[in-house]
């Protein structure tokens, strides 16, 4: 299940792996509320790709809430079930509007959750069945992979990030291109201009404030650490550029 994906049925043509911030897509400011104007505008743009593509989503307003209410994070598990699902199914229900926009669109989306797809082992490495995603975009559909809860050894389940799943699907996929479509224009420096082009971490930590514990959850400092493991370049960028990341322009900001 883990690691390499089976390539046996994958067109020559390499993935590209976007995911859609949950700021983008949600209403951060009203639980479970999505943001109707940008989640079409965003799934126009997909529509008009042309090749494979991966789209990843955050929880926004629908999965942090029910995180936080039932003190799951990352690293904090739960054995309560109901908490499970209550995360679970919110990002389902997240899934569903993001692939009744793309279908909408015309795209040929379909959804992967990752709670019936996925497992951390006792260290939290985590085992995603990238060959489903795999045989997906062989299949000609575009594959929608929501963050979600994992199950966890030893700690019942944790969350599972849209941003580590963009750099598992990348790697496992050998992706050409990443881009992550967030709330924000790029990333910044100390002066608030987005910066250009990261080629590493030490170049940027003074104005990311370090990687450190409060961070691991989706913090700029750990995205940009994170994307610059990548052997695809990565770019961050707003909604605004979506359209030129998916022309294979640079937009925002490029990190490796
Ligand atoms: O929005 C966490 O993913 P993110 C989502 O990518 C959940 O940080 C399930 C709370």
């Amino acid at each position: 299940m883990t690691g390499e994906p089976n390539t046996e049925s994958r067109a020559a043509t390499k993935a590209a792996v976007l995911k859609l911030g949950g700021s983008v897509i949600t209403d951060k400011s009203n639980p479970e509320t999505l943001d109707t104007e940008t989640l079409d505008r965003a799934a126009d743009a997909v529509a008009a790709f042309e090749g494979e593509l991966v789209v990843v989503h955050g929880g926004g307003s629908f999965g942090h809430h029910h995180a936080s209410e039932h003190g799951i994070t990352t690293t904090a598990g739960s054995h309560d079930a109901t908490g499970a699902r209550a995360v679970h199914d919110a990002m389902r229900r997240l899934n569903d509007a993001v692939l009744d926009a793309l279908r909408e669109c015309g795209v040929p989306a379909l959804p992967l959750h990752p709670l019936s797809a996925a497992t951390r082992d006792d260290s939290g490495e985590l085992s995603l069945a990238t060959d489903v995603v795999a045989r997906m975009l062989g299949e000609g559909f575009v594959p929608v992979v929501q963050a979600d809860v994992v199950t966890h050894v030893g700690r019942g389940v944790t969350i599972l990030s849209g941003d580590e799943l963009v750099v598992v699907l990348a790697r496992a996929l050998d992706a050409d291109r990443v881009g992550v479509c967030s709330g924000v224009p790029g990333v910044f420096d100390t002066d608030g201009a987005v910066i250009d082009r990261i080629d590493s971490f030490e170049d940027v930590r003074a104005a990311l404030g370090g990687s450190d514990a409060t961070d691991v959850t989706g913090g700029m400092s750990a995205k940009v650490e994170a994307l610059l493991g990548l052997d695809a370049p990565a770019w961050v960028f707003g909604l605004d550029d979506l359209p030129r990341f998916l022309d294979g322009e640079s937009a925002g900001t490029r990190i490796g």
